[in-house]
């Protein structure tokens, strides 16, 4: 790709932007950016940008700075039916996303990782993984670290494990990974995608340029990544926490087995029972790391002991405290419903729910049989609170809270001993905080406080 002298312009100046406005002007571009917010919010960011020689538009998206543009850049929280952008992609300028220009740069191989939920674990794990096996292995993506980062520390040699979200694949073009990983298709992002079945189709585009000499792991037990199977010509392996598979990755009986071909021996990898994360979920973002790693060489002996030296991420179903006899924990990353739903199914009963936060317009009556079979209470929190209430309406006790503290607050002085105070929201954090991280510090900090 040849940059030098072009005008490019970057839209949305957050993570990405950043990162993409200054990889494009030290590639020699002319950079503009443009970003909806204004020039204070962004007061930050703007002297740096300026400093190197990138000329800044706040406020909102100007049309003609589209229209004078060789190629756009999308970051991913930037939806493609924003009108300028529309306008540009009907006069047939070139418009991408971070993750695609990136991979034009990006030396080695890479490992790709998507799916509504477990992304992040997933892609940590399997970087932990390959690191203990001593490959030159770098880790990015949707997980926090803009994948343009990487690009200066590959070489030839290097394994990129990226976490891939349906936002970045939407404006992949030759983004091609060695190995692809979908981990599952529940609905989420409805908001921006429109319907399910154009969420699932821009999963699916992680495999678009996938060959024969490609793997593609997935999940056995979940219909929409099966299908992605059909839509695919590099190699299918599968994983199951329930039953045997022809090739792949299982869990039979105590243990995690991998099975290489159809047909062949399968070779024990490591008891279930030295998985240290809680979950069931947890074992299937397991098996799917051990199918990655096994496909990229890893010995089941160094899997085995990177397993089991793993700790919970940040933020996904993170034990924070045990207050009173009360355990508190932290799955601020719990965005949507299913990921919600695969939290309160890793606890017996005795929860104090908190949810709410801004709705991507999801179903939570979806929840109701689980709620009532385990949850004593829930907390609502942030704009969703009451379209949460009305379809949650006579399944469990429900508390109107409000905010975070109130939340944590009412649900501790509810809970008694081995009971369990979860924030798991099943929506996105961005009415009331920055960020989920942000949501996931605030309640941890609240309850360092009790
Ligand atoms: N903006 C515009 N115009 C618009 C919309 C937004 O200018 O029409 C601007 C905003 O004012 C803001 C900027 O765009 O300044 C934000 O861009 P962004 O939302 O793409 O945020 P980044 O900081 O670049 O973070 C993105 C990912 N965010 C999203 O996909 C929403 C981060 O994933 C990712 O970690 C980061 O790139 C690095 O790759 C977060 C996320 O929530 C964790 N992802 C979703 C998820 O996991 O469910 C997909």
């Amino acid at each position: 790709m040849d940059l030098k002298n072009k005008r490019v312009l970057v839209v949305g100046l957050g993570k990405s932007g950043i990162s993409a406005a200054h990889f494009l002007r030290e590639q020699g571009a002319r950079v503009t950016v443009s970003d909806s917010r204004d020039a204070v919010a962004l007061a930050g960011e703007i002297p740096a940008l300026l400093e190197a020689g990138i000329m800044v538009e706040t406020g909102g998206h100007g049309l003609l700075t589209f229209r004078r543009s060789d190629l756009i850049v999308v970051s991913p929280g930037v939806p493609m039916d924003t009108p300028e952008l529309k306008q540009v992609i009907a006069f047939g300028l070139p418009v991408i996303g971070e993750l695609e220009l990136a991979s034009r740069y990006l030396k080695g191989k890479i490992v790709a990782i998507t799916g509504s939920n477990g992304k992040t674990t997933t892609t940590t794990l399997v970087g932990e993984i390959l690191k203990a096996a001593g490959l030159p292995t770098l880790v990015g993506g949707n997980i926090g670290l803009p994948v343009i980062d990487l690009v200066e520390k590959s070489s030839d040699e290097s394994v990129s494990v990226l976490e891939v979200s349906s936002f970045q694949l939407e404006t992949v073009e030759k983004f091609h990974p060695w190995i692809s990983v979908v981990l599952n298709i529940t609905p989420d992002h409805l908001d921006r995608h429109g319907s399910f079945e154009n969420y699932a189709a821009a999963k699916a585009r992680i495999t678009e340029r996938q060959g024969s000499g490609d793997f593609l792991v997935l999940n056995a037990e979940d219909k929409a990544t099966q299908m992605v199977a059909g839509k695919t010509n590099a190699q299918v392996f599968w994983f199951s926490a329930r039953r045997p598979i022809k090739q792949g990755a299982f869990v039979h009986g105590e243990s995690v087995l991998f099975l290489p071909k159809e047909g062949g021996k399968a070779e024990p990898i490591m008891p279930v029972s030295e998985i240290p994360l809680k979950g069931a979920h947890n074992v299937e973002n397991v098996l799917a790391a051990v199918c990655v790693a096994r496909l990229a060489g890893v010995s089941a002996e160094v899997i085995r002991k990177a397993v089991a030296q793993f700790k919970a991420v940040e933020h996904r179903l993170e034990f924070v405290a045990s207050v009173a006899g009360v355990d508190y924990y932290n799955d601020s990353k719990a965005t949507n419903v299913d990921a919600t739903m695969k939290a309160v199914a890793s606890f017996d009963g005795g929860i104090h729910l908190i949810l709410g936060g801004k709705d991507k317009d999801s179903d939570y009556g979806q929840m109701a049989e689980l709620l009532r079979e385990r949850v004593k209470a829930v907390y609502t929190i942030g704009s969703a609170a009451e379209k949460i209430e009305h379809q949650l309406r006579g399944v469990v006790k429900m508390k109107s809270a409000g905010t975070m503290q109130v939340a944590v607050q009412d649900a501790a002085e509810s809970a008694v001993p081995g009971d369990v105070v979860l924030l798991a929201p099943a929506c996105s954090s961005f009415d009331q905080f920055e960020n989920y991280e942000h949501r996931g510090r605030v309640f941890r900090e609240i309850v360092a406080a009790l």
